[in-house]
């Protein structure tokens, strides 16, 4: 890791390397969304994990903010080819939730489902051990509603199509299920540094 200082004086955590394939869109955060941005405000937001769970059930804005609160600083990657150097998300890890719900043993995927509709896919592991978010902050302020506010998920680790915005909640699966993406032609895990970008990356 290095440091370097970006205009606004603030020194920007950096990793050495960029993913293959990809560039530094610097301080460019583009928005790329299939959908209309929705008119969701924090009241009508609500998180869910069901499916194979010991005890489904649903959070809404207060009961999700009285989770203890975690954040992630560092890079994001999106298919498209940009990423972003140290970004600074806040919110509450996933493990806390899964915590809450108890996954079954036969437990392997999610699909992560939108307000909106949007659906994207993951391997249950890749959103415990500290590495997935639900996020509503991003650096110091409320998460604009273009990138996913009032809340979204956020797996910086995996392309950033996975990091579905305006959250609704996870099914959890004993089988991996394409999402819209993953329907499309794109990778049902999406690793950055393997360059998992479509199937039959
Ligand atoms: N609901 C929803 N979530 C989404 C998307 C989308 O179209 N709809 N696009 C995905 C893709 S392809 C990327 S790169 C990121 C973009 O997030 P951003 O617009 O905040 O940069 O959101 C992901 N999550
Ligand atoms: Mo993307």
């Amino acid at each position: 890791m290095n440091v370097t200082r970006g205009f606004t004086g603030r020194p920007r955590v950096r990793n050495e390397a960029l993913p293959p394939g990809q560039y530094d869109a610097g301080d460019d955060w583009p928005v790329l969304s299939a959908e209309v941005t929705p008119d969701l405000t924090p009241a009508e937001w609500s998180f869910r994990v069901d499916g194979l769970v010991e005890e489904p059930r649903s959070w809404n804005w207060d009961e999700a903010h009285a989770l203890p609160t975690s954040e992630y600083e560092g890079d994001i990657h999106c298919v498209t080819s940009w990423s972003k150097f140290g970004v600074r998300f806040a919110g509450v890890s996933l493990d806390a939730f899964l915590h809450v719900v108890r996954p079954h043993v036969s437990a392997t995927h999610v699909v992560a489902y939108s307000h909106t509709g949007y659906t994207t896919n993951l391997p249950l592991a890749d959103l415990t051990g500290g590495r997935a978010w639900i996020a509503w902050e991003y650096d110091g302020k409320p998460l604009a509603p273009e990138h996913g506010g009032p809340a979204r998920l956020l797996v910086p680790h995996l392309y950033f199509w996975k990091s579905a915005k305006w959250i609704a909640g996870l099914r959890v699966l004993d089988h991996d299920e394409p999402g819209f993406w993953e329907q499309n032609g794109y990778h049902a895990r999406g690793n950055p540094w393997e360059e998992q970008r479509y199937s039959g990356d």
